[in-house]
């Protein structure tokens, strides 16, 4: 005998528990991206308590498409290692371009990511960051993704973190926020203010990403597209090297700094 009350009860409990046991941790990462995947996996790695608040009901972000919708993605050497270890497969092209499945890596990350001990929510958005008394971010403001989509007026409600990364892609979303609602707030960029992607150049975008990965607002950190959003980097195409490479270093930063 099944009892759908209990199913329910187990549902809402558990998920309830999650909740709470990740009021307050070490680094909340908004978007399950592939950059916000890898960063979390070292970030649970070296201890650091990680929650990543995921806007869609899937994971995986911009990769999970491949290119076009052709579900293959090309990585380079540089960031094969991290295939490797994440025990994803992949078959080498031609010199310096390797191919793996877009879904089966998708799934790796996830799962490498879950098995560190980092914590996924879906279906939720980040709307907000939390602020201290001198502005450095502490925390996000988070609602339903559907409260969002239906522009209900709802509140939202405030997990606290040591650091927040934003790893939302293109729109950069995180950091747009702090820009409108942070007075003067002046970000580590040129001209203090979101410098806006440059057009297609994958030679560029890669390399440069590994510097636009940085804190780019006191206790905000970028990684990912959102990272070459803000500083001015090219967009790439769908190679992917480079956006493991900055999820992975974005980890090293925070750990740097943390420990
Ligand atoms: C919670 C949010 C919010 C929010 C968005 O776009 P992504 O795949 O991000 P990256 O940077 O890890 O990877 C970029 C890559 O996919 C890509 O687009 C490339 C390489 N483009 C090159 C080119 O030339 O176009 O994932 C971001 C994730 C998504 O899942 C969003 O749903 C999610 O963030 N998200 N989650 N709160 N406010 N905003």
């Amino acid at each position: 005998m099944l009892d759908e009350t209990i199913i329910t009860q187990a549902i809402i409990e558990s998920y309830l528990n999650e909740l709470i046991k990740n009021l307050k941790v070490d680094v909340i990462i908004a978007g399950a991206g592939p950059s916000g995947l890898v960063a979390s996996k070292y970030l649970a790695e070296a201890n650091l308590k990680t929650v990543i608040f995921e806007r869609k009901l899937s994971i995986g972000g911009g990769m999970l498409g491949g290119g076009m919708m052709f579900n293959n993605i090309v990585v380079q050497d540089d960031a094969k290692r991290i295939m490797d270890e994440f025990n994803i497969k992949t078959q080498k092209y031609k010199e310096n371009y390797y191919i793996a499945d877009a879904i089966e890596s998708v799934a790796k990350l996830t799962s490498k990511a879950i098995d560190a001990g980092v914590k996924i929510f879906n279906l939720i958005s980040v709307e907000d960051v939390k602020i201290d008394s001198d502005f450095r971010v502490n925390g996000a403001v988070i609602n339903w993704t559907s409260v969002e989509m239906a522009k209900l007026h709802v509140d939202p409600m405030t997990f606290e973190s040591r650091c927040l990364v934003d790893t939302t892609g293109h729109d950069a979303s995180v950091v747009n926020v702090v820009l409108k609602k942070i007075p003067n707030a002046k970000l580590n960029t040129p001209s203090g203010k979101i410098e806006g992607e440059l057009s297609m150049n994958a030679e560029i975008g890669e390399k440069i990403l590994l510097e636009t990965t940085k804190e780019i607002y006191p206790g905000l950190y970028v990684a990912g597209m959102a990272a070459n959003a803000c500083s001015g980097g090219q967009r790439m195409g769908p190679i992917f090297g480079g956006m493991l490479l900055s999820g992975e270093k974005v980890a090293k930063i925070i750990i740097d700094k943390m420990k």
